[in-house]
């Protein structure tokens, strides 16, 4: 299966190396290896090429004494890393070339990579995006998060319903971790804690403490045709004992390996949750081992470099909370301060303080960490002491700001009502916060923090949220990527700025051409994966409108499906209108606990059934749900988008970065005024994005009040939304069962508590179908259609994560690039 073709020397060389990894790794000739064989020795040929970058990289940071950022964070949705990788190496015409002199394709090869799929949805991939333009702006950071044995859950639609399956991506090996068994440190999880004054030394005894260890593996990370390369840290849970040899000498087996089993189930998955917690006491241990292992990690680096004099630490490592599920880090920092290193509260206070930046990723206070008082306890003895006196100082400091003001107090407090709020730790300690969207930021300094601006608002900033160029469009969408820089050069690919070149390009009738045919290509592509994986026949020439991200009723799936059920209603009754046929595709996993939300995925799949097969409208929609929504698949759906659906609750969505993707591969947006989409309409202006919907003030308002009377005289006067809703009941689309739905008929018109309604679908459901119509329209005017898609990709610039990473490094991190 070789083909002869001319190679360079570089990628004689290359292909040389490949043929000895599968030889030496697998002990193979190539004839007989299979794809995955090849697939792991290309990745290792990349990894000895990064390794070798990283020991001249490594020696520079240290050698200059640079400050680090270390981005602590519970999810790293890295997706596949070969392509990248390669991009980034700028190699991708090497690889390619010498695969196919072997007779393989890169793509095919590629997709032989597990997606590392670390993560739930948008803080998972922004902590990815991020470690990506960190290390192409060449500024020196380590990603830290846990080296979760097995991911986000495998989603396999089952008759219709979500059903979870292991995602088991450390199966067949990861090729790019290095493990680092010389760098395990030890954590105390448990028992019970003595403190002690000796000689004038403060001692701290654990009595019963578990010991488990936190043994690292690190991922090393290239930046685009950038020389620094920086790493991801992933900690795994190991047993210091192999098993107990006391229980299994009396013939208790199972009891012997069981503390064993124990200690390495913290590592063992990721919660599942998005945006809502549920105070599970794993959960607290999982967390308590990534912070305290990466801490004790930071001090020991700091040490070996510059002794004991830990009043220059801010100035050497800044930590960073991606959301409050790192704050233990802060008590952490403090613990070790204080008992380990012999530093006064007041020492190991002043350096805390400067040390931590937090970042917060929702309003919605389901999601808003707070921990039992006796869980925290038990779990966290030493760290429950510490936390109390810091609240104890806390409650002394608001006294004098906030005086004779309770209800205020209990509100800031770390600790109340026998709980911990994560929040208000993060609030008292960090010297910087910050929200992800110019909205997001201004309800947190207006709203639920608004307590804590006011005693510092400088500590506040906002920084809107970006994506990676590299993964987002230059590896996903190749071609476009070419058309951009046959045109304005490759600069863009890492100067955002230069990508604003495009926009005279909008008016030139053969780009826009040029345009159209590569979009077109990516719809073909996206069919045929669709028709092998769902068996469903689509049109690429139908409008492509996507919705693809997590499950959440804030975001809105069902408004989405309501609609497309009155647009078949309008087809069945007049099989003959003017209708532009339309493509709706959904990607989406729930929680597995969220019943509501996986209620929504078996309605969306009825639907998709009922309309699919329905010969009385030709085809002209068509419904698909994508099973496994992940990074692979989102870099597919991105770039075969027309319509990007945007449409949380104004108010609900902090920022979202799936909406970023999407404009930056030209889809046109329909949205809320919500989080990031607000700047989205900014940068392309009004003519350029579908805005519908009420703002967040207009929600607000009406959250205070319970709307029934509101959403009555909806029901009454919108004929069409009453046929649908009264469809959810009928068995319309559940082959007459007129009980399956009901859940979401009653959450819509009568509420859980008694107010009906309160993400506002049926508020914004006309507008959404005015606006949809409005689109539908626009499309059969294909130029003025492409002329707004290449003015969305013109105008993403700002939301390249560069200048994101550029922002957090000017108002927080103040790191120096490696030259
Ligand atoms: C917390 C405790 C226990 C278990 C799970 C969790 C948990 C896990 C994940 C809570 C929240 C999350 C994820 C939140 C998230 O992804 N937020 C999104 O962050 C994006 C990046 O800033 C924003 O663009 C999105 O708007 C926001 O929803």
């Amino acid at each position: 299966m070789e083909k002869k073709l001319k190679l360079t020397p570089k990628e004689e060389a290359l292909r040389s190396e490949i043929i000895g990894k599968v030889s030496r790794h697998f002990g193979k000739v190539m004839e007989d290896a299979t794809p995955k064989m090849v697939y792991t020795a290309c990745a290792l040929t990349a990894r000895d090429q990064i390794m070798a970058k990283w020991a001249v990289s490594h020696k520079e940071v240290k050698e200059e004494g640079s400050k680090k950022l270390y981005y602590l964070s519970f999810e790293f949705l890295m997706g596949r890393l070969f392509t990248t990788n390669v991009l980034n190496l700028m190699q991708t015409e090497e690889y390619k070339n010498v695969l196919n002199s072997l007779g393989y394709r890169i793509e095919d090869i590629a997709e032989l990579e597990n997606d590392a799929g670390l993560g739930n949805g948008g803080l998972g991939r922004l902590a990815a995006c991020f470690i990506d333009s960190l290390t192409t702006l060449d500024l020196p950071a380590y990603g830290c998060t846990i080296r979760y044995e097995y991911g986000l859950f495998r989603q396999k639609i089952v008759d219709g319903y979500q059903t979870e399956l292991p995602d088991t991506w450390l199966e067949d090996g990861n090729a790019w971790e290095v493990p680092r068994p010389e760098e395990t440190v030890e954590v105390k999880i448990g028992g019970k804690v003595y403190t002690d004054w000796h000689d004038g030394r403060f001692y701290v005894r654990y009595e019963n403490a578990h010991t488990i260890l936190a043994m690292p593996y690190d991922v090393p990370l290239v930046g685009y045709n950038s020389k620094i390369v920086n790493k991801l840290r992933l900690w795994s849970a190991k047993s210091p004992n192999h098993m107990n040899m006391s229980e299994f000498n009396s013939g208790n087996y199972v009891r012997a390996v069981e503390e064993k089993q124990l200690a390495e189930v913290i590592s063992k998955v990721l919660y599942p949750e998005d945006n809502h917690t549920e105070g599970k006491e794993l959960r607290l241990k999982q967390q308590y081992f990534l912070v305290s292992a990466t801490i004790q990690w930071i001090l020991r680096e700091f040490e070996t470099r510059y002794g004991y004099d830990w009043k220059k630490l801010p100035e050497k490592a800044c930590i960073h909370i991606n959301d409050t599920h790192p704050t233990l880090a802060i008590p952490e920092l403090m613990r070790i301060l204080l008992d380990d290193k012999g530093l006064s509260w007041d020492d190991a206070w002043e350096i805390t303080q400067k040390v931590f930046a937090y970042t917060n990723h929702t309003i919605m206070s389901e999601a808003l960490e707070k921990w039992p008082l006796d869980m925290f306890e038990k779990v966290l003895p030493r760290i429950a002491m510490l936390v109390k006196e810091m609240n104890r100082r806390l409650m002394e400091y608001l006294e004098v700001v906030y005086p004779n003001d309770p209800a205020k107090h209990k509100y800031m407090a770390i600790i109340a009502d026998n709980k911990v709020y994560m929040a208000n730790i993060c609030l008292y300690s960090c010297f910087a916060i910050n929200g992800v969207s110019g909205l997001h930021t201004k309800i947190l300094t207006t709203d639920i923090f608004a307590d804590y601006y006011r005693l510092n608002p400088k500590k506040f900033y906002s920084i809107t949220n970006g994506i990676t160029f590299r993964r987002w469009i230059a590896n996903c969408n190749p071609k476009l990527t070419q058309l951009i820089s046959s045109k304005i050069g490759d600069k863009w690919i890492k100067n955002y700025d230069e990508l604003k070149k495009l926009l005279p390009y909008a008016k030139d009738k053969e780009f826009c051409e040029e345009f159209y045919k590569i979009k077109h290509a990516n719809k073909v592509c996206l069919a045929e994966y669709i028709k092998e994986h769902n068996n469903i026949e689509i049109n690429p020439d139908s409008i492509f409108d996507v919705q693809a991200k997590r499950l959440h009723e804030y975001k809105r799936q069902l408004m989405n499906v309501l609609h497309i059920m009155a647009e078949y209603n309008r087809l069945v009754e007049n099989p003959n209108m003017d209708f532009y046929p339309k493509t709706y595709i959904f990607g989406a996993k729930a929680a597995p606990g969220y019943a509501r939300a996986k209620l929504i995925i078996k309605l969306i799949n009825n639907v998709a059934e009922k309309i699919n097969n329905d010969t009385r409208i030709k085809d002209k929609i068509k419904v698909v749900f994508l099973e496994n929504y992940g990074v692979s698949i989102a870099e597919m759906v991105t770039v075969a988008a027309d319509i990007s659906e945007q449409i949380s609750t104004a108010g609900k969505e902090a920022s979202g970065t799936g909406n970023m993707k999407f404009m930056l591969n030209g889809a046109l947006t329909i949205g809320t005024l919500d989080g990031a989409n607000v700047e989205m309409l900014e940068q392309v202006g009004e003519d350029n994005i579908f805005i519908f919907g009420l703002k967040a003030e207009e929600v607000n308002a009406r959250f205070k009040y319970n709307n029934s009377e509101e959403v009555k005289d909806i029901y009454s006067s919108n004929s069409v939304l009453r046929q649908v809703l009264e469809q959810l009941i009928n068995g319309e689309f559940s082959d007459g069962n007129t009980q399956m739905f009901r859940d979401l008929y009653q959450t819509l018109l009568f509420g859980d508590y008694g107010t009906p309604d309160v993400y506002m679908v049926l508020r914004d459901f006309e507008d959404y179908c005015k606006t949809q119509e409005r689109l539908s329209k626009l499309y059969e005017n294909k130029e003025e259609w492409y002329k707004k898609a290449v003015i969305n990709t013109a105008c993403a610039g700002y939301f390249s994560s560069d200048r994101t990473i550029k922002e957090y490094n000017d108002k927080i991190w103040h790191l120096k690039a490696i030259k």
